[in-house]
Formats: C-alpha cells, sequence, structure tokens
C-alpha cells in the first residue's frame, strides 16, 4: 500500500511515526509525507526547516521528546556565544548538534540543490523509513499582521509563535511567496499514485491549510484516485498540540472537530476530504462525509498505528 500524509511539525512527527508502524505490518508498503515548510526561516545566516527537522529527527530516534523539536542530548554553547555577540535573535534557540543540521541544508542549498534534495541527503543520515518531502522547493514563508504600539505590522510566524506564543491576537496569516510556489518534485506524484491519502492532526491553519494553498496540492487530491482520510486536530475543544485555537479564530472557524472538517471541506462538495476522524464525545456532520469517533490520543506509536488502522478501514467502507 502506498500511503500519503500531509503533516506539520511535532504533532505530524507523532503521527508519521504510527503511520510507519502501522505500514511495517503491510509488507512492500511505502509512506511519503508532504511536510509543511511556512514555518521555515533564516536566522544568523542559516536556512531552519523546523517541520522537516522536527519530523525527521522524531522518526529517526534523536529527537527531544520533551520538547518535540531539536536533538535530545543537545548543548547550547554557540546559542551562548551568539547571545555574548548580541546577535539577535536570541529568543530562537539553535543548538549545536542541530545547528550541523542547518549548516549542510544552507550550504546545499546554495550551490544549487532544491531543498527536496537536500532533505533526502539528511534523511540519509538518518533513515527516517518514511520518504519526507517538502511542500515546495521554492521559499515560502508565514508571516502574521499583528497590531501592537508599533502599528499593523507583519512579523514573521516564527516570531510570532516562538518569541510572543502566539499572545499578541493575529489579525491575518500571509504566505509569502506561496502564489508562485510549486509543489516540490514528487509531491504531486506522491498524491496521484497514493493507495490512501491521510490528513494528520497537524496545526490545520499554519501546516495542513498551507501545504493544500500550494497552487496544483488541493486540485491534486480533490481530483485523485486515493480516498482522503483526515484525523482532527481538536479534542473536546482543544488542539492536541500546539496553538491552534489562536490560529482557527484568524479565519472564523471554530475551535472543533466539525470546524476544521468544514475548512477542509469534504470531496463531495469541492473540498478534499472523503472521511474524518473524530475524538470520541466530539462531532461533525457534514453531507457526503464518512465520520467516525475514536480515541485520538497518540500515546505511543502503536496506539497511533491504530488510528491509521481505523482511518483506512474508513475509507474503504
Ligand atoms: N520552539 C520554541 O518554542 N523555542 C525555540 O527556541 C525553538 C527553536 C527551534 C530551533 C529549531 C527548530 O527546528 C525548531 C525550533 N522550535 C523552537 C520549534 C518550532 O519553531 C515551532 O514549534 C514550530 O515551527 C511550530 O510548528
Amino acid at each position: 500500500m502506498r500511503i500519503t500524509v500531509l503533516a506539520g511539525g511535532v504533532g505530524g512527527a507523532r503521527f508519521l511515526q504510527g503511520v510507519r508502524a502501522y505500514a511495517a505490518g503491510l509488507p512492500g508498503s511505502e509512506v511519503t509525507a508532504i511536510i509543511n515548510t511556512g514555518d521555515d526561516v533564516t536566522l544568523h545566516g542559516l536556512r531552519i526547516c523546523p517541520d522537516l527537522d522536527s519530523v525527521m529527527y522524531t522518526l529517526a530516534g534523536a529527537v527531544d521528546a520533551e520538547r518535540g523539536w531539536g536533538r535530545e542530548g543537545e548543548s547550547w554553547r554557540i546559542m551562548a556565544e551568539l547571545t555574548e555577540y548580541g546577535a539577535e535573535p536570541t529568543w530562537f534557540s539553535l543548538g549545536d548538534l542541530d545547528i550541523a543540521t542547518h549548516l549542510v541544508r544552507t550550504q546545499m542549498l546554495a550551490a544549487g540543490y532544491p531543498l527536496s534534495d537536500v532533505t533526502a541527503a539528511l534523511c540519509q543520515r538518518w533513515q527516517t523509513g518514511v520518504r519526507l518531502l517538502p511542500m515546495t522547493d521554492e521559499r515560502c514563508e508565514t508571516h502574521v499582521v499583528i497590531a501592537d504600539d508599533n502599528g499593523r505590522r507583519a512579523i514573521h510566524f516564527q516570531e510570532w509563535w516562538v518569541r510572543h506564543r502566539a499572545g499578541i491576537p493575529a489579525l491575518e496569516f500571509v504566505q509569502v511567496g506561496l502564489e508562485s510556489a510549486r509543489p516540490a518534485a514528487g509531491v504531486l506524484e506522491s498524491l496521484t499514485e497514493a493507495d490512501q491519502v491521510l490528513i494528520g492532526p497537524s496545526n490545520p491553519v499554519v501546516s495542513i491549510n498551507t501545504i493544500l494553498s500550494v497552487p496544483g496540492i488541493r486540485d491534486a487530491l480533490r481530483d485523485g484516485p486515493a480516498p482522503v482520510i483526515g484525523l482532527s486536530p481538536i479534542i473536546g475543544g482543544s488542539p492536541v498540540r500546539g496553538m491552534a485555537d489562536a490560529c482557527l479564530p484568524v479565519l472564523g472557524v471554530e475551535t472543533s472537530a466539525a470546524g476544521v472538517a468544514g475548512l477542509y471541506g469534504a470531496r463531495s462538495a469541492g473540498g478534499v476530504l472523503d472521511g474524518w476522524l473524530v475524538h470520541t464525545g466530539d462531532t461533525t456532520e457534514l453531507p457526503g462525509l464518512a465520520v467516525r469517533s475514536r480515541d485520538l490520543l497518540m500515546t505511543s506509536p502503536e496506539a497511533t498505528a491504530a488510528m491509521v488502522a481505523d482511518a483506512v478501514a474508513l475509507a474503504g467502507r
């Protein structure tokens, strides 16, 4: 079975551990993940791809499990030196081990390799067992429009998320570069040749909606042959992880399983979903959408693999 997954960072990484565990039980199966790159940022001259790296480190068993990002056993000596020099930003912490990844990526990009090739090269080392594809090879970044004492202005998503902990109300998300971006090499094929497409329980606004907004990706899902099943990132009105509740209202979407399903839309009504898994007790009623409820807490790769099995069963219903 060829499974293609749309995913963001920390939650997406956990979900992919479960998809990989599920696929391990099906000999000859392949898992491809299309990862959000709207969070990417250049700091201290380094190109940083937080979602790609969180997924890569997690699948490799090298992530700091408590934080969900960066390397296990990390040290922070370079960051301390940068702070001594007063080199901003000091609110975004780069670990010494992690910096090696950014150095390799930045050098390869500068030498002309597309991000998809750079990602494949980095994954060579980590043997992730899942093919990781950036949603696009083009530079494309989420900015957040805020209003504060300095007036109405746009700041990079990372500044809003990490520095301000999404505490300043967002007025709008702007995807810089997205309109002219194309899906990265392999992305459209992975959707049209898949037997099963899954939309992971990642941030629906700044991860999944960003991927879907790359020209060509939404159409490929809508017109593709594979069933598309999504998993709700909202459990009883709260996000499983992250701060999706600070993002959904910006699009006028209710923070609920039903709200997110409405954002993605049922394929029968021009959206992308055929089926929708919600957490026990949550509901969604959308014409043409098959809905099933179950425990959606990703407590272990095995528990998540059971979720994936239910998603696949829902697709075959
Ligand atoms: N998240 C933080 O909350 N603080 C940090 O200093 C931080 C640094 C960082 C460095 C590399 C990396 O790949 C991720 C990092 N993250 C950090 C996580 C990350 O930026 C966000 O959680 C995501 O972009 C949202 O998915």
